[in-house]
C-alpha cells in the first residue's frame, strides 16, 4: 500500500492532485523552486522540499532533484502531473530504479507514443484508423518527395518526435515541398534532437476530439467519453468541453472502442488520452496519444462523476478499474476555459506582476482549479495559467451561461488576463451553435473586437470618478454638505479622462465635456460600491492601491491611474492626532487599542453612516493614546474617537 505521494509539479495541477491524495489518506510532498517557496501547493502539502532555482530546467525538470526530494521525505510514489517530466520515459525508469512507483503508464508506452512514426504503425496494426500518410523509417528527402506524390495536397509534414502541433508544417503544393521538408527537418533537429519526418494527408478544418481512456494492471481498459478541444490558438487549447456537440452515440462508441484498442495495443496502464481528428462526415483518424493526465481532465470528471486522480492512484496500487464500461454514464455538460496571465491585445504576451486580488467566482456548477491566490507574484518562469474555470450544467446552454457569469464575476486585480477574450468566445454564436472547428479562432472569430473591450464607457468613467473622488479617507469626503466640484484626471485603460465630480450626499454627478452621468451611491466599503445608475441598482468591486484604482464592474475589469496629483489627504495639513467622527453615525468596529503603534493612513475605526462604511484613518504616524469609541456606539459629527500620542502633534 502506498502512503506518501510526491507531486513533481506546481500550480493548479499540484494543488488538484494534493486535494485528492489527502482525501484518500495519502501523505503528500510538494517540491518547489525558489520562486514558488510561498506557493499554494507548498502550503497545502504535508511536507515540501526546495529543489532548485526558478528556471524549470534547474528545478521541476531536474530528475535528480526530484528523486532526491523523494528519498529525503520517504515518498513511495511520484505523480508527475502534466508537462514537465510527465511524458519523460527516462524519468519513469529512474523512478522505478529508485524503488518509487511512477503514477503513469509503463515507460514502453511512453516511449512508443513519443514517436509519431512508431505509434502510427502500432495503431495501424491494432486496427485504429489513422490519417492516410507515409511513415518510412528515417525517410530521406527523396523518399518523402516520392510519397508526397501518392498522398496528394494539401499535406502535413510532421516531426516524428514532435507533438501538440510542434514540428508540423502544412504544404499546399508540390512546388513548396522540398523547402518545407528542409525547414521541418532543421526545426525538428533543433527542437527535439531528432529530424525524422512523416507525411500525412492534411485534413481541412477538422475537429479535435479526444477520448479519455483508463487501463489497469489486469488487462482491463475503458473509455470515459470524449472531450472536444477544437478551439485552439497556435495548438494551445483554449476551450475544452464534454460531451462534444458534434458527437453521436454511434460515433462515441466507435471512437471509444478505437481508443481502447490503442491502449490495449501498447499494454497501457493508468490515464491516457487518444486524440483524433474528425472530419465533417464524422470519419475519425488517430492523431496522437498523450500518456499523462491532461489539463482538461476536469470536464470528463464532471460529466462522469469520477475523480481521475483517484483512479490513477487506485491503478498504481494494483487495484482493478473502479468501473466497467457499462457502468460509465455521461450526464450533463461541462465546459472549461484556461484563464491565462496574457495580454490578447498584445500578441497574447505572458504577463507578470502581483495578483493584488484574485477571488474565484465559485457558485453552483462552477469549479475553479487554481494554484494562485491574492497577493501572489506571477513570474515569467512558468506557463502563465492562473486557473481553469469549469462550468457544469444539465445541458450545454446552462453550462455556457454559468461559465460566462463565472468569468465575469471572478475578481482579478493587478495582472492582465485573457478573461475578456474567453468570455467573447463563450458568448460567440458559432461557439453557441456547437459549430466551432479547429479553424474557428482563425476564421470565424472577430479578433478585432474580441481581444479587448472597447474604450471605457461613460458609466465606467463615472464609477471611477465617484470612487476616486471619495479620496483616501472616504469619510472626510462623503459629507452631507454640498461640496464644490472636484476636478479629477485619470487614465482608464489607456484613455486619459478629465472630469468634474459634483457630490450632494448620496448623489454624484460626473461631468466630462458635454457628457455627464449621475450615480446614487447606496453603499461604499473598502472593496465594493453599490450604486444606482439610470434607476438600475448595480454593484462594482474595486481596490485602491496608491494612485491605482482596480475596478470590476458590469463584467469588465479596468485599471485606472489617478493623475489628479491630488495632495494626499492630511499630508500637508497639520496632523492633530485627534481623529473625529466626520458625520453622525454608528461605530461598526474599533481596530486599535491604547498603546498600538499606527502609521498615517491606517484604518483605526469603521464608522457607518448613510448605509456606507467610512474608515477613520490615522492622520500621522504615532501611538494610540486614548480610544473613546466602542463598537455599537452612536456618535455625533466631530465627536473625538481616537487620540494619537507620540510624535509631537503640531498646534
Ligand atoms: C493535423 C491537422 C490536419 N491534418 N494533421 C496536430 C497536433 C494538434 N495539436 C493539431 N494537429 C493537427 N494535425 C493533419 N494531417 C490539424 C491539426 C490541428 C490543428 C492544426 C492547425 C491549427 C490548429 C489545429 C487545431 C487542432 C488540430
Amino acid at each position: 500500500m502506498l502512503t506518501k505521494l510526491l507531486i513533481a509539479n506546481r500550480g493548479e495541477i499540484a494543488v488538484r492532485i494534493i486535494r485528492t491524495a489527502r482525501q484518500l489518506g495519502y501523505r503528500t510532498v510538494a517540491v518547489h523552486s525558489a520562486a514558488d517557496a510561498n506557493a499554494l501547493h507548498v502550503e497545502l502539502a504535508d511536507e515540501a522540499v526546495a529543489i532548485g532555482p526558478a528556471p524549470a530546467s534547474a528545478s521541476y525538470l531536474s530528475v535528480e532533484a526530484v528523486l532526491e526530494a523523494a528519498r529525503k521525505t520517504g515518498a513511495d510514489a511520484i505523480h508527475p502531473g502534466y508537462g514537465f517530466l510527465s511524458e519523460n520515459a527516462h524519468f519513469a525508469v529512474a523512478c522505478k530504479k529508485a524503488g518509487l512507483v511512477f503514477i503513469g503508464p509503463p515507460e514502453a508506452a511512453i516511449e512508443l507514443m513519443g514517436s509519431k512514426r512508431r505509434s502510427k504503425i502500432a495503431m495501424l496494426q491494432a486496427g485504429v484508423p489513422c490519417v492516410p500518410g507515409f511513415e518510412g523509417d528515417n525517410a530521406s528527402d527523396e523518399e518523402l518527395r516520392a510519397a508526397a506524390g501518392d498522398i496528394g495536397y494539401p499535406l502535413m509534414i510532421k516531426a516524428s518526435a514532435g507533438g501538440g502541433g510542434r514540428g508540423m508544417r502544412l504544404v499546399h503544393d508540390q512546388k513548396h515541398l522540398q523547402g518545407e521538408i528542409l525547414r521541418a527537418r532543421s526545426e525538428a533537429r533543433n527542437a527535439f534532437g531528432d529530424d525524422e519526418l512523416i507525411l500525412e494527408k492534411a485534413m481541412i478544418e477538422p475537429r479535435h476530439i479526444e477520448i479519455q481512456v483508463f487501463a489497469d494492471q489486469h488487462g482491463n481498459a475503458v473509455y470515459l467519453g470524449e472531450r472536444d478541444c477544437s478551439i485552439q490558438r497556435r495548438h494551445q487549447k483554449v476551450v475544452e468541453e464534454a460531451p462534444s456537440p458534434f458527437m453521436t452515440p454511434e460515433l462515441r462508441q466507435a471512437m471509444g472502442e478505437a481508443a481502447v484498442k490503442a491502449a490495449l495495443a501498447c499494454r497501457y496502464e493508468g490515464a491516457g488520452t487518444v486524440e483524433f481528428l474528425v472530419d465533417q462526415d464524422r470519419n475519425f483518424y488517430f492523431l496522437e496519444m498523450n500518456t499523462r493526465l491532461q489539463v482538461e481532465h476536469p470536464v470528463t470528471e464532471l460529466v462522469t462523476g469520477q475523480d481521475l486522480v483517484a483512479w490513477q492512484l487506485a491503478v498504481a496500487e494494483g487495484e482493478p478499474l473502479p468501473l466497467s464500461q457499462d457502468d460509465i454514464q455521461l450526464t450533463g455538460h461541462a465546459i472549461e476555459v484556461r484563464l491565462y496571465a496574457e495580454d490578447p491585445t498584445n500578441g497574447f504576451t505572458p504577463q507578470t506582476g502581483t495578483l493584488h486580488r484574485f477571488v474565484p467566482a465559485i457558485s453552483d456548477g462552477i469549479r475553479i482549479d487554481t494554484g494562485v491566490r491574492s497577493g501572489d507574484t506571477i513570474t515569467p518562469y512558468y506557463d502563465p495559467m492562473l486557473a481553469k474555470v469549469i462550468a457544469y450544467g444539465q445541458n450545454r446552454n446552462e453550462a455556457r451561461r454559468r461559465l460566462l457569469r463565472a468569468l465575469e464575476d471572478t475578481v482579478i486585480f493587478g495582472v492582465t488576463t485573457n478573461r475578456y477574450f474567453l468570455s467573447r468566445i463563450i458568448a460567440d454564436q458559432t461557439f453557441g451553435a456547437g459549430a466551432a472547428t479547429t479553424a474557428f479562432l482563425d476564421q470565424a472569430f472577430a479578433a478585432d473586437t474580441s481581444l479587448a473591450p472597447a474604450e471605457a464607457t461613460m458609466t465606467e468613467i463615472a464609477l471611477a470618478g465617484a470612487i476616486l473622488s471619495a479620496g483616501g479617507n472616504s469619510a472626510a469626503h462623503w459629507s452631507n454638505s454640498t461640496s464644490s466640484a472636484v476636478p479629477l484626471s485619470f487614465d482608464i485603460d489607456g484613455t486619459t479622462c478629465s472630469v468634474s465630480v459634483n457630490r450632494r450626499g448620496h448623489r454624484v454627478e460626473i461631468l466630462r465635456g458635454e457628457d455627464s452621468r449621475s450615480l446614487e451611491i447606496q453603499c461604499l466599503t473598502e472593496t465594493q460600491m453599490d450604486f444606482v445608475a439610470n434607476d438600475v441598482r448595480q454593484v462594482c468591486q474595486y481596490q485602491r492601491r496608491g494612485n491605482q484604482l482596480y475596478l470590476q464592474a458590469l463584467g469588465r475589469s479596468l485599471c485606472i491611474t489617478d493623475l489628479s496629483h491630488q495632495p494626499p489627504a492630511a499630508s500637508n495639513k497639520t496632523s492633530s492626532g485627534r481623529l473625529l467622527a466626520s458625520m453622525d453615525g454608528g461605530i461598526v468596529d474599533v481596530l486599535v487599542t491604547a498603546g498600538d503603534e499606527v502609521r498615517r493612513g491606517d484604518t483605526l475605526v469603521i464608522l457607518e453612516a448613510m448605509k456606507m462604511e467610512h474608515p477613520v484613518k490615522a492622520d500621522r504616524d504615532g501611538q494610540v493614546g486614548t480610544v473613546l469609541a466602542a463598537r455599537g456606539d452612536q456618535v455625533r459629527r466631530h465627536q473625538l474617537l481616537v487620540e494619537l500620542v507620540g510624535l509631537e502633534a503640531k498646534a
